[in-house]
């Protein structure tokens, strides 16, 4: 590679922060191995606290209905655009396209056009990666556009992970002043679980693994559905002490799942900072109508070989009612190992960025 390339991201924000919070973190890595990137993006609201001091080489657009021409003119014109992303099948504004296109005619033949797809552990992944697709209509008819499957094996695209992510664990960890040792420190990021009430129930009777919990609690939808559960108990208890967190940056939110004993996740882009954490987790998968999540839990608990305990909570903790078994002492420390092995084969592989800069290289 002999110069850095100019990448265009776009990102719609469907619901929650996955979207937004896997195209900031790409965006950052790409920048930080001294790429350029605009991040194009229809709501940029969470930034304002998921990364509030921005990043060097990341520049935030805003994706309008109407993107305007001119002004997608003036940035190309600046710098022309070298790669473009489409993330989670968002189509490209049309606006764009055509100017991106006729740069390409004048002065940039080898550029190279991605649709990233969502993170699965399921089987489809492999066959699916860097296939192309050839574009059938529109102003970028007869181009190629390639798809690019983030994944858990050499085959796929594998998995963020910024270089200095271990670094920087080593050192928040030798600051971080050691926690009461006499209660668990529980991290809670998730949906609406119908298991919560009972979780939390059980928590408050008698504690978890035989210590008292302290539950910090992310803001928003967790916090409220923690709140709304409460809000049906008489007495408080000794055995559960609640902490409200504020948002918190990404970087934050990294630290705190590297300061808790048991991560409670959700969604695609913690589960991976969970895994990165190498403490013992619960992921709360994105549930999708048809069900299909199902399927990429299993394929997920699988691949990473975790024990049969952790998937029978998983599975309690994903469906509706039914009972969790709250793990003993033995069974925690059980849990993190199987982590913390899983965690050390997947260091083994290279990382997504690295495997994109590679992909881009090739394919363009
Ligand atoms: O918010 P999510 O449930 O996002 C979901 C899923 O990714 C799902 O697969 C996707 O289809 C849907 O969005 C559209 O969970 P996720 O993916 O973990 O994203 C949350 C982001 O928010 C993540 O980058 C961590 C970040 N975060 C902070 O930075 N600070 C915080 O305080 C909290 C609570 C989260």
């Amino acid at each position: 590679m002999n110069r850095r390339r100019q990448w265009d991201i776009f990102c719609k924000v469907i619901d929650n922060f996955g979207d937004i919070g896997v195209c900031w973190r790409l965006s950052a890595d790409l920048a930080a191995r001294g790429e350029r990137v605009r991040l194009w993006v229809d709501d940029a609201s969470a930034l304002s606290w998921m990364a509030p001091a921005g990043a060097a080489g990341v520049e935030v657009l805003p994706w309008t209905e109407s993107i305007e021409s001119t002004a997608v003119a003036a940035h190309l014109a600046k710098q022309p655009g070298d790669v473009l992303i489409e993330a989670f099948g968002c189509d490209i504004p049309s606006e764009f396209l055509t100017l991106w296109v006729a740069q390409s005619v004048q002065s940039q033949p080898a550029r190279c056009w991605l649709n990233l797809e969502y993170l699965s552990a399921e089987s489809y992944v492999e066959r699916c990666h860097a296939m192309p697709s050839l574009v059938g209509h529109g102003p970028a008819a007869g181009w190629t556009k390639w798809f690019f499957y983030p994944g858990f094996t050499p085959q796929t695209g594998g998995l963020l992970r910024e270089p200095e992510l271990l670094h920087r664990m080593a050192v928040v960890k030798a600051e971080t002043p050691q926690h009461d040792m006499n209660r668990l420190r529980v991290s809670l990021f998730c949906y609406e679980p119908p298991a919560l009430a009972a979780l939390l129930a059980e928590w408050s009777l008698h504690g978890l693994a035989g210590q008292p919990v302290e539950l910090l609690v992310t803001a928003g939808r967790t916090a409220q559905a923690v709140k709304t559960v409460l809000s049906q108990w008489k007495s408080e208890s000794e055995l559960l002490h609640i902490t409200w967190l504020p948002w918190l940056s990404q970087t934050e939110f990294d630290h705190l799942l590297w300061r808790c004993d048991l991560n409670f996740v959700r969604g695609e882009d913690s589960v991976l900072r969970a895994l990165w954490a190498g403490k013992p987790f619960i992921w709360s998968i994105y549930p999708q109508d048809d069900g299909a999540h199902l399927p990429k839990l299993e394929a997920f608990l699988k691949q990473l070989d975790l024990p049969a305990s952790l998937k029978v909570f998983h599975q309690a903790w994903n469906t509706a009612g039914e009972k969790l078994t709250a793990p003993s002492a033995a069974v925690l420390t059980d849990w993190r190992l199987h982590v913390e092995a899983a965690r050390t084969a997947l260091l083994n592989q290279e990382d997504m960025a690295s495997r994109l800069l590679q992909f881009v290289d090739k394919n363009r």
